[in-house]
């Protein structure tokens, strides 16, 4: 085993490379609407359901403590409800027969921690039967996963509501040998500027990637894939970890942490390994010299306080886009089902 190999569990399919080109090729659908927070309210549920914020606490801390791996699978899985059709919940929706979802896209294929959020809302429900939404217990749920990861903690407004559509063809997330041009431009119709994107990449100094998101960057010498040179130490590395085939079989694709240092901290790392070539995926390592994100970088590289307090503050922006309120959409009961 090297430094790098994983203890994340195998659970998910992997996305083959060439099938994440399908969805990049497509970036098409209307971004949410800008962040809407200031209709949000941290009050919201004060008559409906006080203790909401402490319930969602209580079980994060408690499934945190059996799955450090879940916290960032947490974080991901709300940048992937947020920016397709805001935070609605919507990639929560399990796919039923004649209703696809946006779970049935390639960039779901690597989410996890469905279960976890119906869990959440399960304790939520028994103290208040169809008061909280799971676009809110997602919001809050990522917020819990990130103070739990050593970060800062940050007030999340309450008052989502739960979309009534999820469709695969809208996702539109980018893809990790994007071009870093396009994520830029993708985050920015959807109100991230650059320096922003490049906090918000700093998630990427926790969890990790299964092979296939990166394998075609360790064949065929350090600048394998054509994207930026990889730090050929973490090469060779990473090729024992992952082989060379371009192909792995679905469910037994290794993954890898993105810092093998500390997988389960939010802390600047990532923009360390990014100045030292030691990152895995070629859009991260893209913003190491972009003019646009190289100055970024190198602040938050040489700022580990600044990065933390900022990253809660980009989180606490992703967190409100695109939200719909009042009486639009439902509250769920069971989050990965529509309620009719
Ligand atoms: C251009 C933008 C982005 C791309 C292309 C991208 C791509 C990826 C890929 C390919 C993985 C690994 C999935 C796997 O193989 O298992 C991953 C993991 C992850 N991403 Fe991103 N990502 C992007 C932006 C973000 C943002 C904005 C956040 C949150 C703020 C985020 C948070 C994470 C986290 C926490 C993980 C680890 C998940 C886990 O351990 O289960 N990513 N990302
Ligand atoms: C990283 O890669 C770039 C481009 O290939 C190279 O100029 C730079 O010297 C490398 N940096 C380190 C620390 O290896
Ligand atoms: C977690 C999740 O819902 N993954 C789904 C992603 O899409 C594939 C293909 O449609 C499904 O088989 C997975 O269950």
């Amino acid at each position: 085993m090297t430094a790098t190999s994983i203890v994340l569990r195998r659970l998910l399919p992997l996305p083959a490379v060439v099938q994440f080109l399908a969805v990049a090729t497509l970036l098409t659908t209307t971004p949410p609407p800008l962040p809407a927070a200031d209709a949000l309210d941290e009050g919201y549920y004060a008559a409906t359901c006080p203790d909401a914020a402490s319930i969602v606490r209580d079980a994060m801390e408690r499934l945190h403590y059996n799955d450090p791996t879940l916290a960032p699978a947490l974080i991901r899985l709300l940048f992937h409800d947020c920016l397709v059709r805001g935070c609605d919940a919507s990639v929560l929706v399990s796919p039923a027969p004649g209703r696809a979802s946006e779970r049935a896209a390639v960039p779901n294929h690597t989410l996890r921690g469905f279960n976890a959020v119906d869990a959440v809302k399960r304790d939520l429900e028994s103290a208040c039967p169809g008061a909280v939404s799971c676009a809110d217990a997602l919001a809050l749920m990522a917020r819990d996963a990130v103070a739990l990861l050593g970060g800062d903690d940050y007030a999340v407004p309450l008052g989502r509501r739960d979309g009534t559509v999820s469709n695969p063809w809208e996702v539109d997330l980018p893809a990790p040998f994007s071009k870093l041009d396009d994520a830029l431009a993708y985050f920015a119709a959807r109100g991230f500027g650059a320096e922003e994107t490049v906090v918000l990449f700093g998630a990427h100094t926790v969890g990790g990637a299964h092979c296939g998101s990166f394998r075609y960057r360790l064949t065929g010498g350090p600048n394998g894939g054509g994207g930026p040179a990889m730090d050929d130490a973490l090469r060779c590395e990473l090729l024992q970890t992952c082989g060379g085939a371009a192909e792995q079989g679905l469910d037994t694709d290794p993954a890898v942490f993105f810092d093998p240092d500390t997988p389960f901290a939010v802390d600047n790392n990532y923009y360390k390994q990014i100045v030292a070539n030691r990152t895995l995926l070629q859009v991260d390592q893209e913003a190491a010299a972009h003019p646009a994100t190289a100055a970024h970088v190198a602040y938050y590289a040489a700022n580990p306080d600044a990065f933390v307090s900022r990253f809660s503050e980009v989180m606490a922006k992703l967190s409100n886009v695109g939200v719909i309120e009042g009486d639009a959409g439902e509250v769920r009961k069971v989050c990965s089902r529509y309620n009719t």
